[in-house]
């Protein structure tokens, strides 16, 4: 367990949960150890009680807010709680930043998970109707509403936060808020799983993180489970396993119970519209903080898509977005870089922190410090500064067509006689582009390799015959993208279905970084670590032949006819330097973390058959009548 590196394992790996529901008494053993923690079963109003933990400074009499927490991985102990305070450990920084201004931390595993009676259920879904099942919005509030009648000295304020499930356990409780309620922040929630969070992207399925995912949570309701591979590069694991049948018919054994939904439900049907709550929140004037990385390799869409809906819902001052460079969940740790690119001055995840976060739960909770005035802040990469905004995309922004030319260049002029209509490559799906470097390690096991994907220097790929780059001039002057882009692709395949992959990257010059080490060692050492030539890909986007017209019918392609295919790269702020270049790539294939389309239409890609992937030959087209390019909003 040490050796398993991602950062939220390492979280499991602390919070072993309590085994007992009896009171845990205050342990004053050591000088170090202030916040002392209580171990209560809650009763849901379906009798099933769930397992949680109350953590308090004996230190402090006031009567305080409560922090809730509500997650699927396992609680933490008083032991851990204190070793993060202590600075003996580096994970769940915010406990300590919110720890300064005094609350009652709250955890608790949901229904199924670690010691919490019940099911664990990752479709179910709040049913305003009260006929639905057991749901996360419903226990959020019986928590709730436990916790100020029984925890003593509580001030009747409570906030919920967390990432990712715990962002999604937060973001769920806003369907039905219990009076108690005052803020939340939600970081990195999910809110649509078909259509572009963990396990799809339009339709396409992400094939190893939803594999894996299915056995993190489903095999065993004790511990995180992770699937005990015979390969140490997953690219080869999964292209042994080969048609995705092979799934189940070989290791699940129809076992998992979301792994079944994802291959019995492949088009957007009312199984995957029913868990896209957003659809349900009619009104929320609970204050909340969104939060989402640009590089978060799981749920960049959701913060954005929840924020923009209550937007719409009307006038609310206290719905709140940040933004900045980071992984999933990469501003409770270090945010001084990611990766190899450095912030500057800035450690990214701990301004955000002291100086967003802590300030928001301390107004809404304890009523003290300022309202926040910043709707929008974002840390913008490049020119490596906080923005602030008041709407989003900023007024300032003019989406600007930056065109693709067939002679591989990229300018802002149309394509005007250029000298062919189109460049083509053969995409196959036996040698998929692999989406990160080889030996590609299991999704939650293995360094940065997973968390820092989204960002990795793409020269890896662009000199395969089935990747096309197509590059711009080097940069005269900064160019400063802020707002939604998009990709707006003539394409074609000799498939009846296919899968365009759009790559929008920033090329550093190669004099970017210059060594000042002396010696030979430190110099190769410098060489190695710079960012120099660097291939940054700052918007990446998947779309699937199939879903081309419709979402919730599948269909063929028309083999060999030029199609438009838009192409969503999501919301960006990043300045594109002086010197740099910019890069669009287009392939295919983007193995394992998007399955394989067997480019042969069949009615579910669950049931492809081996002799149905084929290969193709793909076309992306550059003239007046077919002008492929990418929108950016372009600010001044
Ligand atoms: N991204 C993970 C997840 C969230 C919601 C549903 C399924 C998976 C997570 O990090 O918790």
């Amino acid at each position: 367990r040490e050796k398993i590196k991602f950062y939220w394992l390492i979280i499991i790996a602390l919070f072993v949960p309590v085994a007992s529901d009896a009171y845990i008494s205050p342990s004053l053993a050591s000088e170090s150890v202030s916040y002392t923690a209580q171990e209560f079963m809650i009763p849901m109003h379906d009798g099933v009680r769930l397992q949680t933990i109350v953590i308090r400074s004996f230190r402090d009499p006031r009567a305080l807010p409560i922090l809730l927490t509500r997650t699927p991985y396992g609680i933490p102990t008083e032991k851990s709680f204190n070793a993060v305070l202590n600075g003996e450990r580096r994970d769940r920084n915010s406990w300590r930043e919110l720890a300064a201004d005094g609350y009652i931390f709250v955890w608790q595993n949901i229904r199924g998970r670690f010691g919490s009676e019940g099911i664990f259920d990752i479709t179910s879904r709040y049913d305003p109707t009260g006929h639905g099942g057991p749901n996360e919005t419903d226990d959020a509030y019986d928590t709730i509403d436990w916790l100020v009648k029984n925890v003593p000295n509580n001030n009747g304020q409570v906030g919920m936060y967390g990432v990712s499930y715990e962002g999604l356990t937060a973001a769920l409780s806003l369907l039905h808020p219990h009076p108690a309620l005052k803020a939340i922040s939600e970081q990195a929630a999910s809110v649509d799983q078909w259509m572009n969070d963990d396990t799809h992207r339009y339709g396409a399925l992400r094939e190893s993180y939803a594999f894996e995912y299915s056995i993190l949570e489903e095999t065993d309701r004790n511990k995180n489970s992770i699937f005990d591979f015979d390969e140490y590069d997953t690219y080869e694991w999964y292209i042994k396993l080969g048609a995705l049948s092979n799934a189940n018919a070989k290791y699940l054994h129809s076992t998992l119970s979301f792994w079944n939904d994802i291959v019995t439900h492949p088009d957007y049907d009312d199984f995957w519209k029913r868990q896209a709550w957003l659809g349900q929140l009619s009104h929320s004037k609970i204050p909340n903080l969104n939060v989402a990385g640009f590089w978060d390799q799981e749920d960049p869409w959701g913060p954005w898509k929840l924020f923009r809906h209550v937007e719409e819902l009307g006038s609310n001052d206290t719905d709140f977005m940040v933004a900045g460079p980071w992984y999933h969940g990469q501003w409770q740790g270090d945010g001084t870089h990611i990766g190899l690119l450095p912030f500057g001055e800035h450690d990214t995840s701990a301004e955000f922190r002291r100086e967003i976060e802590a300030p928001f739960f301390r107004y809404y909770l304890h009523g003290e410090g300022e309202k926040p005035v910043n709707k929008i802040s974002i840390f913008e990469t490049g020119s490596n500064s906080w923005r602030h905004y008041s709407e989003w995309p900023p007024k300032s922004s003019v989406p600007t067509n930056l065109y693709l030319h067939s002679d591989g260049s990229l300018s802002f002029a149309p394509p005007h006689g250029d000298v062919s209509e189109f460049r083509e490559y053969v995409s196959d799906p036996s040698n998929p582009v692999p989406y990160r470097q080889r030996p590609i390690s299991p999704t939650f096991i293995g360094g940065e390799g997973w968390p820092t994907w989204e960002m990795a220097d793409q020269r890896f790929v662009d000199h395969r015959p089935d990747v096309l780059s197509f590059v711009s001039e080097p940069l005269e002057h900064d160019l400063t993208v802020a707002g939604q882009i998009t990709t707006e692709l003539y394409a074609s395949s000799s498939g009846t279905d296919s899968d365009f992959v759009v790559k929008l990257i920033d090329i550093f010059p190669q004099s970017n970084q210059k060594s000042t080490a002396s010696s030979g060692q430190d110099k190769r050492q410098t060489y190695a670590d710079s960012m120099n030539g660097y291939e940054l890909p700052i918007a990446m986007e998947i779309r699937r032949g199939r879903y081309l017209n419709s979402f919730e019918h599948a269909a063929p392609i028309i083999a060999n006819k030029p199609e438009l295919w838009e192409i969503p790269l999501r919301d960006h702020d990043h300045v594109f330097l002086k010197g740099h270049r910019i890069m669009l790539q287009v392939q295919s294939t983007w193995f394992p973390v998007i399955d394989r389309n067997p480019q042969r239409f069949v009615q579910s890609i669950y049931q492809a058959k081996p002799e149905d992937y084929i290969s193709a030959i793909q076309r992306i087209y550059s003239s007046p009548e077919r002008p492929s390019h990418v929108i950016l909003p372009i600010t001044p």
